[in-house]
């Protein structure tokens, strides 16, 4: 089965009761980018890519459909098998992961059809069919940071991420503090996430200040260097996210006990098929880690959550997408959704989820 043809589209997704916090930004709305990927046998099927904006990581909207343009010509006729797709977009681009996993997801969701089999058969077979998720507790103040942990913890999430940086440190000190004192006793699990908004100053007073509070520091620094910096000096389970963009990254720092786990994102690393050997590299090293990525609908949901229920139980840290923020599904009556904290994985064949006709409007370009 090789490619035909490829159609871009873009579409709005306001943030629903914005804005979404992290430091030093805020998220009112992204453009979250899609690709239709047609096969010689007329099957279809659908990736995408969202960044969180331009300053998260290294990749933007536009950049994605400039990505996937330069891209496009190169792939019509390309095997729809993931090694050779890879090796063939490798050839055409250097990097640009975050455009290369919206072609990767489309051409396991065809695949998936081709063959009769969901997204997860294909990643190696699910664990469960109820995949944890977790939820986001925002830059805000500690008795708002309260409400909303006790109400997220009461809505049935097993795990949350308070968001910190770009405020005074004592500020994020005293939310952890004050969210743990009224949500300690459950058994939830705490992560707290400063997307690379801390020094290694504040991170190592904040870890000090903290050190009853059993959290897993998540990406608190910019860079590599900090984390080997903080490693000896702190007793929290350190996670990289935003400083992993390689599976040579993941094996380097998993290999030499830098981190604990990682806050891992399937556009990080270009896509299901890299992800799949990062899943089994953390299980080599029994290592935890997250299945998210930055933003996305539908299509990134179902791809994040097909990958997540292959990830053994005892290693999955849960799997964030944005659908509590977003405005509908792309899906109407498959779309993906979060009842209980957990997310139901996909049936059906390929992603499970089938776009509504027309609802991104005309395509931006088609190869
Ligand atoms: C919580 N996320 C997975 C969603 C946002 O894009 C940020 C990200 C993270 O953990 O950094
Ligand atoms: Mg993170």
């Amino acid at each position: 089965m090789k490619i035909a043809s490829i159609h871009l589209y873009t579409h709005e997704l306001p943030v629903v009761d914005g804005p979404y916090t992290m430091a030093n930004r805020l998220v009112y709305s992204l453009t979250t980018t899609l690709v239709k990927l047609v096969a010689d046998n007329g099957l279809i099927g659908w990736g995408e890519t969202c960044p969180v904006g331009p300053i998260y990581a290294e990749s933007h909207s536009l950049g994605a459909v400039a990505a996937l343009t330069e891209m496009a010509k190169g792939l019509i006729g390309t095997e729809l098998l993931p090694v050779p797709l890879h090796r063939r977009m490798d050839k055409l681009l250097k990097g640009h992961n975050y455009a290369k996993a919206a072609i990767d997801i489309a051409a396991h969701d065809l695949l998936g059809k081709h063959l009769g089999l969901s997204v997860s058969d294909l990643l190696g077979g699910a664990l469960t069919d109820r995949v944890p998720s977790y939820s986001v507790v925002g830059i805000t103040d500690p008795e708002e940071s309260v409400r909303l942990a006790i109400d997220k913890r009461d809505q049935g999430y097993p795990r949350l991420q308070m968001k910190l940086g770009g405020r005074p440190i004592e500020e994020d000190i005293a939310a952890i503090n004050k969210v743990w004192e009224a949500v300690g006793s459950s058994r939830i699990k705490l992560a707290v996430d400063a997307n690379r908004g801390l020094n290694t100053r504040d991170t190592l007073r904040l870890c000090r200040e903290c050190a009853h509070v059993p959290f897993i520091l998540e990406q608190p620094c910019e860079t590599i260097e900090d984390f080997q910096k903080i490693r000896p000096q702190i007793s929290h389970a350190l996670y990289m996210d935003e400083s992993c963009t390689s599976i040579n990254t993941a094996i380097t720092v998993a290999g030499t006990g830098l981190v604990d786990g990682f806050g891992m994102k399937i556009t990080a690393l270009g896509g299901l098929h890299p992800m799949r050997a990062f899943r089994d590299i953390c299980a080599a090293r029994n290592l935890p880690h997250t299945c998210d990525d930055a933003w996305g609908g539908d299509l990134m949901a179902a791809a994040c959550t097909h990958i997540g229920s292959t990830v053994a139980p005892e290693l999955l840290e849960g799997v964030w997408i944005a659908a509590p923020m977003i405005e509908g599904n792309f899906d109407a009556k498959n779309g993906i959704r979060i009842e209980g904290g957990h997310i139901k994985r996909p049936q059906g064949f390929g992603l499970g989820v089938v776009p509504e006709e027309g609802i991104f409007g005309d395509p931006v370009a088609s190869f």
